[in-house]
């Protein structure tokens, strides 16, 4: 249940008082912690639009230029704050385009509630102007609870089990309201047989695994000689506990993109993400190890796993329902990751033999000198890695970054070197193009005293990043720390797409689908009031970031990046540098400048050995 502890447990009375089924509904939001909708409105939610005179001090509508943005707000919310965030649309289109945003929160199980306008009552099924069958759309996104409210008497049950279980069951829920239906006075419910009286209140279990469980998982990591760790957002609260079993066994730990920010780079054992945006010492790391140890982690790409059979398994998971699935373990302990390690701690018993640690910790910093060699390299015209590698060692203390889907989220997730208490977050499992920005905007309100810093392609940039700066434009004066720099790689290519074709499926770039037009994201920027920094050559990437982050005002700082930089994993499977070659001898216009940089990137993994 993530944080949902620190959810603020509303002391309701059976009757929240407000006046409309609206401002009722709104109110028992607030109850339950929440201070921001972030939405749109439409006359299918008249009624709240209405209700926010009564209770907009207390709980406030935040506009966004596109629904989209909202719902992906309110994604974001919940993934910083540990709480659960709120959306509201009004019927059909509004609806529709939340879409996305929930879709994100639901993979990546972050608690949304969204609300739903819905035309009035008597004019449902009669296939009437924005009538959209709400309930059936909504069946997946909302598969933990979506209702309809018909009643006054059942607002109050409905906002409380929609918060409920989604924090409870770490997913999106939904509530449709017709129109008229807001607008009516709010009743409480009937003394009468049929009646639900409901309670805002939730406590937080402890989910701890039974002791033969946990000494069977203790046998294992205890027979092992080589043990890795993968982490991910449910091992948030648990970066002690995972730093004492890392030292206890000796092991590195490397990174899911969700669980980026769980513990901070510049540990000498952290190997870093995971997968095909990860690094060369986790995949040696998962390639050599006897025992591996998963926590708080659902990392799909199975392939960048230990192979089966190769190591032993043990899985700490909260959720029964997604333990189990990724690796065939041998143990899967069902737990909170804090209290799971800390009672499987005094079991262990500590790896005199530290060879294995030390030929992690040997990886790791040569591979931060790769990164930096590979930042260094020529590009024409700049090089994107160096863009990160110099945003890098400027981020500033408890910054929140958050990436996009592109090219861009390999340099996010590889160049920056996390530090203690900053967050990091990304559309982990829709892998969605265009949250970066929204994210931003919802950490702004979330911690309006910290320095935010996006990232983003030239395509995320044109689908929804424009949009979100009007956004981004409109509020910021009202944050006490107004950094947020917006960094953005103009390559004039679906980049992450065109490479993907070249690498997996063997195929050359086809530019019709893959070419952008191009756009003056620095000057659009200056046009709304913020700093625009356009970043031509390499010996102006640095001084453009001191600029950005010494500014008054958000930024978007635009690097003319290099598309034909790979973006390739950290070890090259066989398969892939077949298909790369097929793809090559077939005719991309870019073959000749592929071929020298990915041969530039690649031997700096083996010189200086
Ligand atoms: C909504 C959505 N549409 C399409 C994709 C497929 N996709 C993944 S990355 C990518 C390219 C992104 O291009 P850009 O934003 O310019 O970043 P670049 O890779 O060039 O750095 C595409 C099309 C997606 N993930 N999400
Ligand atoms: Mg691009």
């Amino acid at each position: 249940m993530s944080e949902s502890a620190s959810v603020k447990a509303p002391a309701v009375s059976p009757s929240t008082q407000a006046g409309s089924v609206a401002a009722f509904m709104l109110e028992r939001l607030h109850e339950w912690g929440c201070t921001r909708l972030y939405g749109y409105p439409g006359d299918g939610i008249n009624g709240f639009i209405g209700a926010f005179h009564e209770v907009g001090d207390r709980i406030e509508f935040t506009q966004t230029r596109h629904e989209e943005i909202a719902a992906f707000c309110a994604s974001a919310h919940a993934k910083f704050t540990g709480g659960f965030g709120a959306c509201i649309a009004t019927s059909g289109p509004g609806a529709i385009h939340l879409l996305n945003g929930l879709y994100d929160a639901k993979l990546d199980h972050a608690p949304v509630v969204a609300i739903l306008g819905q035309q009035k009552r008597m004019s449902i099924g009669g296939h009437f102007q924005q009538e959209v069958d709400l309930p059936v759309l909504f069946n997946d996104v909302a598969s933990e609870y979506v209702h309809y409210c018909m009643e006054p008497s059942q607002a109050a049950h409905l906002i409380d089990r929609a918060v409920r279980i989604a924090l409870s069951s770490r997913s999106v829920t939904a509530i449709i309201i017709p129109e008229d239906v807001q607008e009516m006075p709010h009743e409480d419910p009937p003394r009468a047989h049929g009646a639900v009286y409901s309670s805002g209140d939730i406590t937080k279990p402890r989910v701890i695994p039974q002791p033969h469980d946990l000494q069977r998982a203790a046998e294992i990591l205890n027979a092992g000689e080589r043990v890795s760790m993968l982490v991910g957002q449910g091992a948030r609260s648990a970066a002690e506990e995972v730093k004492q079993v890392a030292d206890i066994l000796g092991c590195g730990v490397a990174k899911a993109l969700n669980g980026i920010d769980v513990l901070p780079d510049d540990l000498p054992f952290v190997t870093g993400p995971c997968g095909l945006l990860g690094t060369k010492p986790t995949d040696e790391m998962m390639e050599n190890c006897d025992t591996f140890l998963m926590v708080g982690s659902s990392f799909p790409y199975s392939e960048w796993l230990p192979k089966p059979g190769q190591a032993r398994g043990i899985e700490i998971n909260i959720d029964p329902k997604m333990i189990g699935i990724r690796y065939p373990m041998e143990v899967n302990l069902v737990g909170d990751a804090a209290e799971t390690l800390r009672a499987l701690i005094p079991m262990l018993q500590r790896k005199e033999n530290r060879s294995w640690r030390e030929r992690i910790e040997h990886e790791v910093s040569r591979w931060w000198e790769i990164l930096a060699d590979r930042a260094r390299q020529d590009a024409e015209p700049v090089n994107p890695q160096l863009v990160f590698h110099e945003l890098s060692e400027r981020l500033p203390d408890r910054v929140i970054t958050t990436a996009d889907s592109g090219s861009s989220t390999n340099w996010w997730a590889r160049q920056l070197k996390l530090r203690e208490g900053m967050r990091a977050a990304l559309s982990g499992t829709l892998a969605t193009m265009a949250p970066a920005l929204p994210y931003a905007l919802a950490a702004k309100f979330a911690y309006p005293d910290r320095p935010v810093i996006a990232a983003i392609g030239d395509g995320a940039m044109q689908m929804l990043g424009i949009n979100t700066l009007i956004d981004i434009a409109q509020y910021y004066e009202r944050w006490s720390n107004r950094q947020l720099v917006v960094v953005v790689l103009n390559n004039r290519d679906l980049n992450q797409v065109t490479w993907e074709q070249r690498v997996l499926a063997g195929d050359p770039k086809t530019p019709v689908t893959q070419d952008l037009p191009d756009f003056p994201y620095a000057q659009y920027a200056e046009l709304l009031g913020l700093k625009g920094i356009r970043v031509e050559r390499p010996e102006q990437v640095a001084p453009g970031l001191d600029d950005a982050l010494a500014a008054d005002r958000p930024v978007v700082y635009e690097a003319i990046t290099d598309p034909e930089v790979p973006p390739l994993p950290p070890h090259i499977r066989m398969e892939q540098a077949r298909s790369m070659a097929s793809a090559l001898a077939r005719g991309d216009e870019h073959a000749g400048r592929i071929v020298k940089e990915s041969i530039k990137g690649k031997v700096q993994e083996f010189v200086n050995r």
